[in-house]
């Protein structure tokens, strides 16, 4: 199934064929205030194209920028920038103009489409690369410029012809570093995803109603929210700004059936599920950080649904080793999926026995593709081997185990320790909110286990406190991984995504 012909518009596939198939009624995009058919995405798309070609003096290849919250307006301009032939850089909301100004530079971004209400940032940006920027409506509630343009446009539009290996998108990736590389990826790649991951876990059918957290400019939510439901011809409910009280009233009232979204907030939505009728929700997908057991069990044990976790990355676009149902192993992140193979290897990139932990490496349908950046792809790519960055461990039955990230492991007086496993133990106990731990250089033991912590009642942190845990943590766990540091704080640092900034807490502390 993984063969595409050399002429390949991929919105041809996901959006423009329900229309030739007849399903133009079909309700594509849901929010609490309005809704779109697969016509409405269909027409605003090719009317925004127009507007590319037309107004915004758009040619096949030129990058063009959104800069939005989730809402049907991101998605008509994520298609119409692939239907005028341009390639899509998608942001995340929450992004301030230098980050902005670092993207539009190295991406040699010439347009972009802006929701009017984070255009103060946007407007901001000097380039010479970036020759427009069009406001529109996200709430959906009025109009802005692109409405009005857009009014004056067919509701059809003739599709550039790109090739299967023409670029679609470009992906900004922070790394661990926090310095952000360029990922890029084809046509044929945002189809290849389609054929993998849904097909292999969820088997989505029309009936499906998609809903998640993840923002569309972080490839997880891309997936989950915009391609795998248009691919199945399901529908999608988007959030601009998800808590998880807005999620399960979501899932209550419309009925929805498919949830993407990141452990932390699984662990929320687990304390609240109780308080709504979530009876039709029959998918959960977890990805973005590891998923802790204990996560996995009160979800189940509060619903009886059986959360999936994944691992993917921005690099390969998409989830590449997973479960489903019939194959989930509790713990474990799961096995390669349809399309991918992985394998742990050394520094050398030699296979590491089973059991061993060491880097994990995946190769498949997809693969990194660095733009402008030949010393980092060849780091990435070794051998036809996309190495990440993690550390996993295979057992005997090929399933693959979360260790930790390459840089989370804290090796002290020769201890490996993996921040994420002592995290898993601190979150367990009656004060911990959210912990996240990190390594600090130490004469004596090469490095310390520290760990920062946001208590349930914040109140509480003292001396004795940091004694008692310290105490209980060597109780549950091996002691030498106890955490010989406790420092006490009102947030963690986090991506948009969700994802602990690990590198920004070691920063902090070496500053
Ligand atoms: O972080 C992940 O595991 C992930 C999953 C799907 C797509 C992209 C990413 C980074």
């Amino acid at each position: 199934d993984f063969e595409f012909p050399e002429d390949l518009n991929c919105v041809e596939k996901l959006l423009d064929r329900h229309i030739a198939e007849g399903n133009g009624d079909k309700i594509a995009i849901r929010t609490f205030d309005m809704q779109w058919t697969y016509k409405d995405l269909y027409e605003k798309s090719n009317q925004i194209a127009h507007v590319l070609v037309e107004n915004m003096g758009l040619v096949p290849g030129n990058r063009v920028l959104i800069r939005s919250a989730n809402n049907p307006m991101y998605v008509a301009c994520w298609f119409a920038i692939l239907k005028a032939g341009g390639i899509v850089v998608a942001t995340m909301p929450l992004l301030r103009e230098k980050e902005l100004s670092v993207m539009v530079e190295s991406a040699e971004i010439s347009h972009a489409f802006c929701d009017y209400r984070l255009e103060d940032e946007m407007m901001s940006v000097k380039s010479p690369f970036l020759k427009q920027i069009i406001t529109f409506d996200g709430s959906g509630k009025g109009v802005s410029k692109l409405e009005t343009l857009m009014a004056q446009k067919p509701k059809e539009f003739s599709n550039y012809k790109s090739k299967s290996d023409s670029l679609s998108i470009i992906g900004f990736t922070s790394g661990t570093t926090g310095k952000p590389k360029m990922t890029s990826h084809y046509h044929k790649d945002i189809l290849l995803i389609c054929e993998a991951f849904p097909k292999y876990s969820l088997q989505p059918t029309p009936n499906d109603v998609f809903i998640g957290s993840p923002p569309l400019g972080f490839t997880f939510g891309l997936g989950g929210l915009v391609l795998f439901p248009f691919y199945f011809g399901a529908s999608t409910f988007l959030i601009e700004k998800p808590s998880p009280d807005l999620l399960l009233q979501a899932i209550q009232d419309y009925k929805v059936t498919i949830c993407f979204t990141a452990p932390t907030a699984w662990r929320i939505l687990t304390q609240k599920a109780n308080g709504y009728d979530i009876s039709s929700l029959r998918k959960c997908v977890s990805a973005g950080e590891t998923l802790p057991v204990k996560v996995w069990e009160d979800w189940y044990n509060t619903t009886g649904l059986k959360i999936i976790d994944g691992i993917g990355s921005t690099e390969i676009l998409h989830i590449f080793i997973s479960s489903n149902e019939e194959n989930m192993r509790v713990g474990a992140t799961g096995l390669p999926i349809r399309g991918y193979e992985a394998m742990i290897v050394d520094e050398d990139g030699n296979e590491l026995p089973n059991g061993t932990p060491g880097r994990l490496a995946v190769r498949g349908i997809t693969g990194c593709k660095y733009l402008n950046n030949p010393e980092k792809q060849q780091q990435y790519v070794q051998n036809g081997w996309n190495i990440t960055g993690d550390i996993f461990k295979k057992d005997d039955d090929g399933y693959f185990w979360f260790v930790a990230r390459g840089d989370d492991m804290i090796i002290s007086s020769g201890y490996n320790i993996s921040a994420i496993e002592v995290e898993n133990v601190l979150i367990t106990h009656s004060d911990v909110a959210e912990c996240a731990v990190v390594g600090l250089p130490d004469e004596n033991r090469g490095m310390v286990v520290c760990a920062y912590l946001v208590l349930k009642d914040k109140n509480k942190a003292c001396n004795e406190l940091t004694k008692a845990i310290q105490d209980w943590f060597k109780e549950v766990a091996a002691p030498y991984k106890y955490p010989r540091e406790i420092k006490y704080v009102d947030v963690l640092p986090k991506t948009e995504t969700g994802k602990i900034q690990r590198f920004k807490l070691k920063n902090t502390v070496q500053a």
